[in-house]
């Protein structure tokens, strides 16, 4: 009945603490603001405009929605495939309501999302679903490599491209392709992998308390 499939929540994750959600946006608008202004940046500037000399305004180009979380499981109230497994898997059963430590190690951007990139320990990796990276077509990167927070979208791309984006900038990686490096910021090492893929690999990774938890909506 429709008891039952209100049994299983939108999605399973880590919700960061309200008052470390403020500095991990402000973190990441003071990134977005110092990546608009570099000549590196503009030379790029149609990857996001489709054209070369339009102006963009990275702050305004990216939506942001909601609690900033890190999914682990997508359920869909239990129409994804996987779903009741997942919830009734010992760890996820045992750990549900337990504060971590997540690592935020880098900051992407693309021309559809922005987002922080999230290293799991091994503890975490409990509560990794199965498959995430082989569901998006990724299947030789190791697990948990598409832990993630999503930071904002472009107008009209649904949240879930911002894991899309980063398996595909870590599939690169992988391939060997090194990237451009850019510059040495403040925050850390900026690359550029084409197609307006930018990634910021963090000095000091951001450490933030997180709750693992669910989603009704
Ligand atoms: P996100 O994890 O990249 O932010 C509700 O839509 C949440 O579930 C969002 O946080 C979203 O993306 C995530 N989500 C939506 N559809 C998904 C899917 N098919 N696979 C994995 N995560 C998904």
């Amino acid at each position: 009945g429709p008891l039952e499939e209100m049994s299983l929540p939108l999605f399973f994750g880590w919700f960061l603490l309200s008052s470390v959600q403020d500095k991990v946006r402000c973190t990441s608008m003071d990134f977005l603001k110092t990546l608009d202004t570099l000549e590196a940046f503009k030379k790029h500037l149609s990857d996001f405009t489709g054209k070369a000399e339009k102006e963009v305004d990275l702050e305004q180009y990216f939506q942001a929605k909601g609690t900033l979380h890190c999914t682990t499981k997508f359920c869909d109230y239990g129409k994804a495939p996987g779903a009741k497994p997942y919830a009734q898997n010992t760890a996820v059963k045992e750990l549900y309501g337990s504060a971590f430590e997540l690592s935020l190690s880098a900051l992407f951007v693309t021309p559809r999302t922005v987002g922080a990139r999230v290293s799991l320990t091994e503890e975490q990796l409990l509560l990794w679903p199965a498959d995430p990276e082989e569901e998006a077509g990724s299947t030789s990167l190791p697990r948990g490599s598409r832990a993630h927070i999503t930071l904002g979208c472009a107008e009209h791309v649904e949240p879930v491209q911002t894991g899309l984006d980063l398996l595909e900038i870590l599939t690169l990686q992988q391939e060997g392709q090194q990237g451009e490096p850019i510059e040495e910021m403040e925050l850390g090492s900026l690359t550029y992998y084409g197609e307006g893929r930018w990634l910021l690999t963090l000095r000091e990774p951001i450490c933030t308390p997180a709750c693992f938890s669910s989603f009704y909506g």
